[in-house]
């Protein structure tokens, strides 16, 4: 039985969706995918299909270059805020900085379908960004396997049996294209190609976008994986490829490794693959460069990793900033950015609510003035859920500013501010949350149909039930041992990995903590810094406030940190900007609510922090938000009866 409980070992799916903004833009406006089509952010591409890329655009061109390269390509604006929208909209015309705010809402929205599926086909699944997700399919896959040799001839098995699996239809493996191998562990693999195969039809058969995968025994090889043969295919690594495949690998495409830690390496050892860090042993490694970032490089080069795939915790604020250019000088100016920052959060809020049933008690209010190092903040109360309507967060704001108090309100001109929400408190159950509203309704098919939801079954538990029949004593014993227990530990020279040794409580918790709802989210963000909170992680979890990571910024980007020292946190884009914003809100946050001053300290480097945005979890389908300028609900109740319409279909085109 040892023998057999080696054998076995974790099951990791690493998905992205290709070209991701982009797929969400092709089924909104109904553009057939072979249309090459970028998406923009003022002049500035931050998506580019597949198509487009093959006529040679990429995502750092500008527009006027892509457009050069490519005259029939599409261009799409991302949808923003301009006066008097109460929902972003995608304005086609008069587009500027200067008068409008993007949004990432759509995205966000499709974000959360996607990971609805990935939640609903695999409970143990973690949101590693908007359009990508790990996936342990271990249990699915060892249950599938169960099922069937249970209601086979192929029980009869001694322990030392190897069974043989057939690689047809699997995807892609790396290395040697073999069309048979033999053992449990690649029979493992092959389980969970087939269910990868099956959640991304499930995902393009619900919302029309395609997405590539990963399949291996551990998150980091996953992850290597799912970006080797895009778009729209699934790469699988045999645990006998691995080693020839780290030998080779650029150190600086291992996660964790793209940055500055990686160039560290390089140069303390004079190495650029994986495979040159194989001669160092553990020690050698551990005295250069700490116990723990010692461990994790020698097990990482050789394609070991143990980390857990865990849930991202929800959301524990949220924040809509916006950098004015030129500053503001007048009450006016601010009364109108406030506005669109208000509506912006409403539209979030009630989107949140809707999933949760939570409303965050407090907003604070930074202001940044030109010449002022870091900004101001102060805070008060949200109006109570039922209270609350689309310019609340502006009078609040506003009241903010005109009381003055901290010798920076009333101050001009303004070079940036931010609002943020924060310290969620779940709804009492006798307030009727948007959630509870949408209980009983699903998406069906067809536009505008509800019905009454079933529970999806796991894929696992989708095949037929365990035949009664009774197999072979031998091979019952062996196969029960076998897939019951805990996989005993790999060799770690073998590039074998195991099960996670601790195992982890996939479901978590509610918003709040025992130590208060900021206390959470505070250990949300550091936890959340580095790689892993359970793996021999390097422990240096908050970066220097520069933006390393996979794209790093030059000092020119337009997505400056307002709050970091000026020049010290640019960023590639808006998203990780406001992401990053998120973080100084959380600690400005956590910091008041202990007394402190609400200093900025090194924030979480953008490449290695986790999304905080509410779409962290996937959730109830809802009606997308109209097109064109719409009234405004007076309340959040109001609100919650405008949303309460049957919901779309998914993948509907709006
Ligand atoms: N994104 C962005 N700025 C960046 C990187 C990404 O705004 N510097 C946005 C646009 C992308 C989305 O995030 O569509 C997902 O990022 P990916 O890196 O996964 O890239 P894509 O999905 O666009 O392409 P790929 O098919 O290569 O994954
Ligand atoms: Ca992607
Ligand atoms: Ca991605």
């Amino acid at each position: 039985m040892d023998e057999a409980l080696k054998r076995t070992d974790r099951v990791i799916v690493h998905v992205d969706l290709d070209a991701f903004y982009c797929q969400v833009e092709h089924v909104r406006l109904g553009i057939p995918t072979d249309v090459p089509l970028c998406v923009q952010q003022w002049q500035g591409l931050i998506a580019v299909n597949y198509a487009a890329r093959a006529a040679g655009i990429k995502r750092h061109c500008n527009v006027t270059e892509a457009r050069k390269l490519c005259p029939e390509a599409r261009f799409v604006h991302v949808a923003t805020f301009a006066d008097g929208d109460t929902t972003p909209q995608y304005h086609s015309e008069g587009i500027s900085y200067q008068t409008h705010k993007v949004s990432l809402d759509p995205y966000r929205k499709a974000s959360m379908k996607i990971m609805a599926i990935f939640e609903r086909s695999c409970p143990k699944y973690q949101r590693a960004s908007i359009d990508e997700a790990y996936l342990d399919l271990t249990d699915e896959v060892n249950m599938r396997i169960k099922t069937r040799l249970a209601s086979s001839s192929s029980t009869d098995m001694d322990d030392d049996a190897e069974p043989d699996v057939n690689w047809d239809g699997a995807g892609i493996l790396v290395g040697d294209q073999v069309s048979h191998s033999t053992g449990w562990r690649d029979l493992q693999l092959r389980v969970a190609a087939e269910i990868s195969q099956e959640i991304r039809a499930t995902v393009y058969k619900e919302l029309q976008y395609t997405c590539s995968a990963g399949i291996a025994h551990n998150k980091t090889l996953a992850k290597l994986c799912s970006g080797l043969n895009k778009p729209n295919k699934q790469t699988v690594l045999r645990q006998a490829a691995v080693s020839p495949f780290m030998e080779k690998l650029p150190l600086g495409e291992i996660r964790n490794l793209g940055g500055k830690r990686g160039t560290e390496v390089e140069e303390a050892l004079g190495v650029t693959t994986a495979g040159e860090l194989w001669k160092y042993s553990v020690e050698t490694l551990q005295a250069k460069f700490g116990a723990s970032t010692g461990s994790w490089l020698y097990d990482i080069c050789r394609g070991i990793c143990h980390e857990p795939v865990t849930e991202t915790a929800i959301a524990k604020s949220m924040m809509a900033a916006k950098t004015l250019r030129p500053h503001i000088k007048t009450v006016a100016e601010l009364s109108h950015w406030l506005e669109i920052l208000s509506n912006e959060l409403y539209n979030r809020l009630i989107d949140d609510n809707a999933l949760n049933n939570r409303w965050p008690r407090v907003i604070t209010f930074h202001v940044k003035h030109p010449l002022d190092a870091s900004s101001h903040s102060r805070r008060t109360d949200l109006p109570p859920f039922h209270d609350f309507v689309a310019t609340s967060i502006r009078d609040r704001c506003l009241a903010l500013w005109t009381s003055g108090g901290d010798g920076s309100a009333s101050r001009w001109p303004i070079e940036r501010i931010a609002v943020g929400v924060g310290g969620f408190e779940k709804l009492d159950a006798g307030v009727v949350s948007v959630k509870n509203f949408f209980k009983k309704v699903e998406p069906t098919d067809e536009p505008g149909v509800v019905k009454t939801p079933t529970p999806t079954p796991a894929p696992g538990a989708e095949s037929s039930p365990p035949s009664r029949r009774k197999p072979p004593a031998k091979a019952t014993n062996s196969l029960q041992n076998f897939f019951n227990a805990a996989p005993a530990p790999a060799p770690s020279n073998t590039g074998a990995t195991t099960t996670n040794p601790s195992p982890q409580k996939h479901r978590p918790p509610s918003s709040s903590s025992s130590g208060g709802p900021l206390d959470a989210f505070f250990q949300t963000t550091t936890t959340t810094t580095s790689a892993t909170p359970s793996s021999p992680t390097p422990q240096k979890s908050e970066q220097p406030a520069s933006a390393p990571g996979p794209n790093p910024a030059s000092s020119d980007s337009p997505f400056q940190c307002a709050t970091c020292p000026p020049g010290s946190a640019a960023f590639t884009d808006a998203r990780e900007l406001a992401e990053h914003n998120d973080w100084h809100m959380a600690m400005a946050l956590h910091n008041e609510e202990r007394g402190g001053g609400g200093a900025a300290a090194a924030p979480p480097s953008s490449s290695s922090s986790l999304s905080s945005s509410t779409a962290a979890r996937g959730g109830k389908t809802k009606t997308g938000p109209a097109r064109g300028k719409r009234k405004r609900a007076t309340t959040a109740g109001d609100a919650r009866s405008r949303k309460a319409q049957p919901p779309l279909a998914f993948g509907r085109r709006e």
